[in-house]
């Protein structure tokens, strides 16, 4: 939806404004503004926009903060500002406008037509970020379920307003009432078949996740809120460790990469969105559906950026929301390492309070993806945690064994199994002992394929 995304062209210079009213006025709930009992910084609300708009490789070239007593109800920002910010458009070439506040549809209208440049709203911005990030079929549902409920308000709020205002002439592309008719039922055909598609896509959730468990390493993935730093560790890892040959998802999908840990186990490393503060109601469903990937992880990493003022507070979220996607109690279950990032930031005194934490906490590792610090330790816990589940390994066991196929039910996890003629096919996942322990009662009749 954004123009120039795609990654054939060059991402569109753009330009990233937060907005905070300081006294609320009647449109006080407009999603984005800044609510001072939150006690976040302006800079931080700014930062937060920055990072989703990096987060689909916008080149943002400019960004700021604006501070208003009360919202402009045609622009929001006012005609005093559409005019500097237009020059300065004008000066940087910008072809991208984010406001990260939420827009009416002639607000933006209005803006675009003063500026001669695309702009999008926070929350459009967030429906880019799910539908670039979606991977299962549930999941790109769900976002263009999101996306057509976003367009639809847009369509019914733009006409009514319009009607009033100048007689029923309609925004998109100036169509009259009809043509809007027309568009609105298109889109709640769409919206109906979507919702039969994600029945459907429920019913057959248990097939996705055994597809998904087809991929032959385990899955690290990375959570944690917009701006921790999961990109910037992400980068780190994959830039030091990266496979070169072989690479499963290098041109499929940058955001995940096959990597090698210092002891020579592989995994996948997998970004993901990460977490949104005030994430406007209406996208919660196709929030938790980009999530889903992290549902079928060998382990997770809580990213937290230790050195923002909210940093427990955003730790909450992040375990309410795991335990939501049914991923019951991850510390419990021994799947997740909780990651404090930026302590290059914190003061002496934090620092220390961290680290006699982590000395109670053995799923805490300290880092500042930035400098580097503390990442080998981080690359050896993961190990750890990944030696605890057991390792991969692939064999191949003739049809007529049956007591060594009915010892690897009993005692492994099977990932995948494919019979082909007088031979199965199977991979695995076992702990040392139990490898050990396979090798030893039937060592000679099987075949190991690969031992990851
Ligand atoms: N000082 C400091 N900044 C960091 C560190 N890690 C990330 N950042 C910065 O934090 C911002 C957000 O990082 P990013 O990786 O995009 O966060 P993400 O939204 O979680 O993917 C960027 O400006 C990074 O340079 C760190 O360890 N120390
Ligand atoms: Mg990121």
């Amino acid at each position: 939806m954004v123009d120039g995304s795609s990654p054939a062209h060059s991402p569109p210079r753009t330009g990233v404004i937060h907005v905070s009213f300081r006294t609320r006025s009647s449109q006080g709930a407009v999603e984005g503004i800044s609510s001072p009992s939150k006690g976040r910084s302006l800079q931080s609300r700014l930062d937060e926009a920055i990072g989703l708009a990096l987060a689909i490789n916008l080149d943002v070239i400019h960004s700021q903060v604006i501070q208003l007593p009360k919202i402009a109800s045609a622009t929001l920002i006012g005609k005093g500002n559409v005019e500097a910010i237009g020059a300065l458009i004008q000066a940087l070439g910008i072809s991208l406008m984010v406001l990260d506040n939420a827009l009416t549809p002639i607000q933006q209208r209005n803006l675009e037509k003063a500026w001669g440049c695309k702009v999008i709203d926070r929350t459009g911005l967030i429906i880019e970020i799910f539908g670039d990030r979606a991977r299962t079929s549930e999941g790109s549902l769900q976002v263009e379920l999101a996306a057509l409920n976003y367009q639809r308000s847009r369509l019914v709020r733009s006409w009514t307003h319009l009607e009033r205002q100048r007689g029923g002439f309609g925004f998109i592309g100036g169509p009259g009432e009809s043509q809007l008719e027309l568009d609105r039922r298109l889109i709640d055909e769409r919206i109906l078949k979507i919702k039969k598609g994600l029945a459907q896509a429920k019913r057959t959730r248990g097939l996705h996740r055994t597809a998904r468990k087809r991929i032959p390493y385990p899955v690290v993935a990375l959570v944690g809120y917009t701006n921790a730093g999961k990109s910037t560790l992400f980068n780190l890892i994959t830039k030091a460790n990266v496979f070169a040959e072989n690479l499963l998802f290098a041109t499929l999908d940058p955001t995940m990469r096959q990597v090698k840990l210092p002891s020579g186990r592989q995994i996948i490393l997998s970004d993901t969105v990460g977490f949104i503060s005030d994430l406007p109601t209406q996208l919660i469903a196709a929030f938790r559906a980009t999530l889903e990937e992290v549902c079928s992880a060998d382990l997770i990493l809580h990213v937290r950026d230790s050195a923002h003022p909210d940093t427990e507070h955003q730790a909450k979220d992040v375990y309410q929301v795991l335990e939501e996607l049914d991923i019951a109690h991850p510390l419990e279950a021994g799947i997740l390492l909780e990651v404090c990032n930026k302590i290059d930031l914190l003061s002496q005194e934090d620092c220390e309070t961290l680290e006699n934490r982590l000395k109670r906490d053995n799923n805490l590792v300290v880092i500042s993806a930035l400098t580097g610090q503390g990442i080998d330790d981080l690359l050896s816990r993961i190990d750890e945690k990944l030696q605890e589940k057991g390792t991969l390994i692939q064999i191949t066991i003739p049809t007529s064994e049956g007591e060594m196929l009915a010892w690897c039910y009993r005692q492994g996890v099977i990932v995948d199994r494919q019979d082909e003629g007088e031979e199965i096919h199977l991979s695995l996942r076992l702990t040392s002992p139990e490898k050990l322990k396979l090798l030893e009662q039937f060592g000679t009749i099987l075949k190991i394929k690969e031992i990851i």
